[in-house]
């Protein structure tokens, strides 16, 4: 993601399987530094999210989506929905790491006239396909999409990324009936499960689990692996890839993610949800980002 070739459309990253991790590995820092930078001009944010989820979006952002960085609504590209609106900041991030915005806009998040708004909406944000806020209705609208897609035969790929909340609206399921139902092997969704809701851990909300036979009951293509490590999220997505066909079996990856991820002060955090963090805080934040990277690197 460092050389940024904004005019024609992005190839996939390249080299071995390992130098593709290693781009989403850095990628990922990036993104959780981004998203500690945009938290601390407001106080507060929905930074939890973002550092738990950057292992998914850099991974998807490096190795898996084609698109231009200078013309998000190129008509080949593939498509990311982002459900959650919520998880703004975070896709913001990965926006700026893949060239869409660029990466002085992202101190703008949640402040008047801003184009990052903390909610993400589609009208204010290149590269920011659907206002997500109201949540369980992204699988319904990636349906669709592909579904038009396909009408006007082209063969883009369609992701979306939910949160394990969104698996509480029964409009999720009858979205995941009917991708199966029209056969859309184009389509591949992610989730987000950090166990957390606005209302608590998501085992207190509402049970959901077992979720991998859930979603095999509903025809779809499933696995299950660690959402914070790189190298399980890129085998699984390349798995996803090797089975997207325009007729086939849906994909659903579920990612076990921990909340706050990389900032060990943070991971532990009660109200995780909706993160208040001390003016103090923040550069206590990014250093241990920085030291468990460094760590992890050598
Ligand atoms: C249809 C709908 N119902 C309720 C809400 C209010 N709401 C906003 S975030 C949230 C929590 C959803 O769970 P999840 O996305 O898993 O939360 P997180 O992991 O971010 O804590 C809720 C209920 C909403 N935005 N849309
Ligand atoms: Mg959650």
């Amino acid at each position: 993601m460092s050389t940024l070739d904004t005019t024609t459309s992005r190839p996939l990253a390249e080299g071995t399987f390992e130098d593709r991790v290693g781009a989403a590995t850095q990628a990922a820092y990036r993104i959780r530094h981004h998203a500690l930078n945009m938290g601390e001009v407001q106080g507060q944010g929905y930074v939890g999210q973002a550092l738990g989820a950057a292992d998914i979006l850099a991974t998807v952002y490096t190795s898996q989506l084609t698109f231009r960085a200078g013309e998000p609504d190129w008509e080949g590209r593939d498509r990311f929905l982002l459900s959650t609106g919520h998880y703004a900041i975070g896709h913001y991030a990965a926006l700026a790491e893949a060239g869409i915005i660029p990466v002085g806009e992202l101190e703008s998040y949640g402040s008047d006239d801003s184009r990052l708004p903390m909610s993400g909406m589609s009208t204010y944000t290149p590269g920011m396909e659907i206002s997500g806020g109201s949540l369980g209705h992204g699988l319904s609208i990636a349906v669709g999409t592909v579904l038009g897609l396909r009408h006007q035969g082209s063969g883009a790929r369609v992701f979306n990324f939910l949160s394990d909340g969104e698996l509480d609206e029964g409009s999720t399921w009858e979205a995941a009936m009917g991708a199966h139902h029209h056969q859309l092997g184009n389509l591949t969704a992610m989730v987000d499960i950090n166990a957390l809701q606005a209302d608590g851990r998501t085992d207190t909300v509402l049970r959901t689990e077992p979720l991998t036979e859930k979603w095999q009951a509903f025809g779809w293509y499933v696995q299950r692996v660690d959402g914070n490590n790189t190298a399980a999220l890129l085998e699984a997505f390349d798995n996803a890839a090797a089975n997207a066909k325009p007729h086939g079996q849906p994909s659903v990856i579920l990612c076990d993610t921990k909340v706050g991820r990389g900032v060990p002060l943070l991971e532990d955090r009660e109200k995780a949800h909706f993160m208040r963090i001390e003016e103090h805080e923040w550069q206590l934040c990014r250093d241990q980002l920085s030291n468990g990277y460094e760590r992890t690197a050598l």
